[in-house]
């Protein structure tokens, strides 16, 4: 699902809702009309991370300007936005990496819970009383075992503070958390067995009752959605193309089919009440805003505003082992089916977070890749740059006129194929969508260049 980790300067993976996740949670709504606020971070100057929310954001046409809501930790940490301290509205939260500990923060207060291999999940409520809990997931003897830290953060005399550890699950499955009774969130999985075939399993995790949901075929990331009160009734999931970004809808009751959108362009989703249609919504960040879809009345509506990484309530966050170093090692298997040669980037290739001083147009503020004179010119028309995972974050344009000293000089401002994208928001794109800030240029048709941190500048002697 989500990964939020936010790197750079004003943002990125993906903050949520109303008619949310547990019987007593509210939308993540700051100005209490009913309706969801979208929330977006930007990354400050000094690293630290700035909350923002767009109130009201349907207000056609003045989109409002973002309101802050205030500041709470830095670039490199995962997002865990949720009710922590307070039934009546969200708060801030992060998780970060403190040496050997996952130190989880909110404006409320900070615990120490999971470790860096685990699946951190945040956003749940799985005792079901509106207070946020904390889920860290591990693998053992093939297993999935799910640790839950309920009500860390809750005042003193509320909630219901305490430990449980459940057993659900195989290695390979997909976990996720779903509340199909409006009552509590539930773990979940999806399984797809080596026959074929898909299941949606969920268990609640006040009793042993296990549900089991046959959904046929499916691919991507499942995204619980919800219809009313505090039930979700459907999984979204969520795909993520070369171009675009598809979501198919399988009813959490009987697993049928129930729709699906797709939209044209590769951005973060969030989920919320957003419009006054019945039910959530599903909004994909593209490059001047928001584009939003309602899987029950169908409605498709689009709003612009400033930029800024969207974030939402339910956020599956890993720090992958290796901490936030991020790079190295080969190209992972997904990967492949884009770039089946991965090189290291080095001479002649250059890879900045910026442009030049020299270059104040229309390139400026965004990032820079360059090839020398020693090497060719990439043979593709445009320079598209993917994460670890295939999905693509960027695509740079070729600069008419390189000169002498060149093979060839991209942006990805200013020119045809540039999408206007700030270099650090594109790395913070890939490290919440894969937990790595690496990126891979593809220069040929089976030929990636690897940048194994897109924060980082290589192979200019102004680095
Ligand atoms: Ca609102
Ligand atoms: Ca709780
Ligand atoms: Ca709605």
């Amino acid at each position: 699902m989500r990964t939020y980790l936010i790197l750079g300067r004003l943002l990125s993976f993906c903050v949520f809702m109303l008619v949310g996740r547990s019987l007593s949670a509210s939308p993540v709504d700051f100005n209490g009309d009913g309706l969801s606020d979208i929330t977006l971070i930007a990354i400050r100057p000094d690293q630290s991370l700035r909350w923002k929310s767009i109130l009201s954001p349907l207000q056609i046409p003045n989109v409002p300007a973002p309101t802050v809501i205030g500041d709470l930790g830095a670039a490199g940490d995962h997002i865990a936005l949720g009710r922590w301290s307070a039934l009546s509205a969200v708060q801030p939260a992060v998780i970060s990496q403190d040496g050997g500990e996952i130190v989880w923060k909110s404006t409320g207060g900070q615990f120490s819970f999971g470790s860096d291999s685990d699946l951190l999940v945040a956003g749940g409520d799985f005792n079901g009383n509106g207070f946020a809990d904390a889920a860290a997931i591990s693998k053992r003897a093939g297993r999935l075992v799910w640790k839950i830290k309920y009500d860390p953060l809750a005042p003193n005399g509320s909630g219901s503070p305490g430990t449980a550890e459940i057993v659900f699950g195989t290695r390979n499955d997909q976990p996720f958390f779903v509340n199909p009774d409006g009552a509590r969130d539930w773990l979940a999985i999806v399984r797809t067995p080596a026959r074929g075939g898909a299941y949606i399993i969920m268990r609640d995790p006040a009793s042993t009752t296990v549900r089991r949901v046959a959904i046929g075929s499916v691919d991507g990331t499942p995204l619980p959605v919800a219809e009313n009160s505090s039930q979700d009734v459907l999984v979204a999931f969520i795909k993520r193309g070369a171009h675009s970004t598809t979501a198919s809808f399988r009813s959490l009751s009987n697993g049928a089919r129930r729709g699906g959108v797709r939209w044209k362009s590769q951005g973060d989703l969030i989920v919320g009440d957003y419009a006054s249609d019945t039910g959530q919504e599903l909004a994909i960040q593209t490059s001047d805003g928001f584009s939003l879809y309602n899987p029950f009345s169908k409605l498709r509506t689009a709003i612009s505003t400033a930029d800024g990484i969207a974030v939402d309530e339910v956020n599956l966050n890993s720090f992958g082992g290796s901490g936030n170093s991020g790079g190295g090692g080969s190209a992972p298997a997904d990967l492949n089916g884009i770039c089946s040669k991965v090189i290291p980037i080095s001479s002649p290739y250059i890879y900045k977070t910026g442009t030049s001083d020299h270059i104040p147009d229309s390139r400026s503020g965004g990032g820079s890749f360059l090839v020398g004179s020693s090497g060719s010119r990439p043979s593709v028309d445009c320079v598209y740059v993917y994460d670890s995972k295939g999905a693509e974050i960027a695509s740079y344009g070729f600069w008419p006129s390189p000169g002498s000293d060149w093979a060839a000089r991209l942006y990805s401002r200013g020119l045809s194929c540039s999408d206007g994208k700030d270099p650090l928001a594109v790395a913070a794109q890939a490290i919440k969508h894969t937990g790595s800030p690496a990126g891979f240029f593809k220069v040929s048709s089976n030929t990636c260049i690897k940048v194994s941190d897109l924060r980082q500048c290589y192979g200019s002697s102004h680095c």
